[in-house]
């Protein structure tokens, strides 16, 4: 009986492993994706969201992010962050490269991907389906966890 108790827990520790690991990375050809997570909305009227995740090509080639897609909003574009003269403000970014070996973190004050348009305000707890387009690896469908207000990472 604990044998078959030992046995049995091992098998739940290894589904659980590997669940986790689906939800955490997801990959087309040479680009990985993971530690994709969301901020929920801050208001029940918020019309704007942001996304974050890491992306990692390890391929021997350069790729790049042209297209981000969602149902949770009307549009899905990737900005940057930049701060002048201590004001912070956001500029729209049309593609962003990743060369070979290189891994590349959006982040908080760094770059995101802005939701415009939320088709529903975000709840911690929720889960989104981000497609993202990129011109070698093609499509990389990622979950994407929506954790508190101020998630600063995956939680
Ligand atoms: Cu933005």
């Amino acid at each position: 009986m604990r044998r078959l108790i030992l046995e049995l827990s091992a098998a739940i520790g290894l589904t659980v492993a590997a669940a986790i690991s689906v939800v955490q990375a997801a990959h087309a050809g040479d680009v990985m994706v993971s530690d994709a997570f969301a901020r929920a909305s801050a208001t029940p009227v918020a019309k704007t969201g942001a996304v974050y995740f890491t992306i990692r090509n390890d391929g021997a080639t350069p790729d790049q992010l042209t297209a981000i897609q969602t149902d949770a909003a009307n549009m899905a574009m990737l900005h940057e962050t930049v701060e002048e003269n201590g004001v912070a403000s956001m500029r729209h970014l049309g593609t962003l490269a990743i060369g070979p070996k290189e891994t590349v973190a959006l982040a908080p004050k760094k770059m995101h991907v802005m939701l415009m348009g939320l088709k529903a305000p975000l709840k911690k707890g929720d889960h989104l389906e981000v497609t993202l387009t990129f011109e070698k690896a093609g499509h990389v469908k990622v979950d994407v966890p929506v954790g508190d207000v101020a998630a600063s990472g995956p939680q």
